[in-house]
């Protein structure tokens, strides 16, 4: 599409102080070897981690939460609602990764609110969404993301602020990629479905990236696809050479 190229990593429950030292380190110098004019790059640590990356990596880079509290501030113990975000300088969070559907029991419902509540903040948002293997081989996928996908709809009036990331959840961490048709098939979908929903401007210029064992040496076939515009890149975005590959793969 004509949308901006957008990749993020995420770095789900990993890290320590002085990896994640590192890590932004390697990236701050490897900055030079992409054109932030053709690329935004986001990176999403752990919540405790947050300040120290918001501390070390500058412009381009911007900085994401993994999840956000479903209200505001108040007596939520343990949450982090997206005004405390905000306030850190953080300017994106992810939502409804299928992990945090699969372990803490999100349904497209939270998720959707999620999603309203940090754009009501004023973060922009990464909603995640995606079929299980046994959804897919029962015929259920385009009735799964459309679910999923109405979900989103329902909450949502700026889309400006949105980058939809599609991770059929057979390829996450298992290092089963969707092939560059497989991906290209679900992200024409997707597209043709927010034309319809939300009309064909919003939906030329939305960003729909893949998820999904993304990787340095799968990451150009899939980058070439007409409707793939970006990635969310999860194991590969810890090691600053094969994340800053994936970076530069439109190009
Ligand atoms: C999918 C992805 C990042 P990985 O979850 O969100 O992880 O690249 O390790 O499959």
């Amino acid at each position: 599409s004509d949308a901006k190229f957008f990749v993020g990593g995420n770095w789900k429950a990993n890290g320590t102080v002085s990896m994640v030292d590192q890590l932004c380190k390697d990236l701050t110098a490897g900055a030079k070897q992409f054109d932030p004019k053709n690329v935004d790059v986001v990176v999403a640590p752990t919540a405790v981690h947050l300040q120290q990356v918001k501390g070390a990596l500058g412009a381009p880079y911007e900085v994401s939460a993994q999840d956000v509290w479903i209200k505001g501030p108040g007596a939520y113990t343990g949450e982090v609602p997206a005004e405390i975000l905000k306030d850190m300088g953080i300017t994106w969070t992810l939502t409804g990764h299928s992990e945090r559907r699969a372990y803490c029991g999100e349904t497209n419902e939270v998720v959707g609110q999620k999603t309203a509540r940090a754009l009501e903040a004023d973060l922009n948002v990464i909603p995640c969404i995606g079929e299980t293997l046994d959804q897919r081989n029962s015929g259920q996928l385009f009735e799964v993301l459309t679910a999923q996908v109405q979900a989103l709809v329902d909450n949502i009036q700026d889309w400006s602020r949105i980058v939809v990331a599609y991770e059929p959840v057979w390829a996450i961490g298992t290092g089963v990629v969707a092939t560059p048709e497989q991906a290209q098939e679900v992200h024409a979908f997707l597209r043709k479905l927010f034309t319809e929903k939300l009309g064909p401007q919003t939906a030329s210029t939305l960003r729909i990236i893949y998820g999904g064992s993304v990787s340095d040496s799968n990451c150009k076939d899939l980058a070439t696809q007409p409707d793939i515009d970006g990635f969310l890149v999860g194991g590969a975005s810890l090691k600053s050479g094969a994340f800053l590959t994936i970076v530069g793969s439109h190009s």
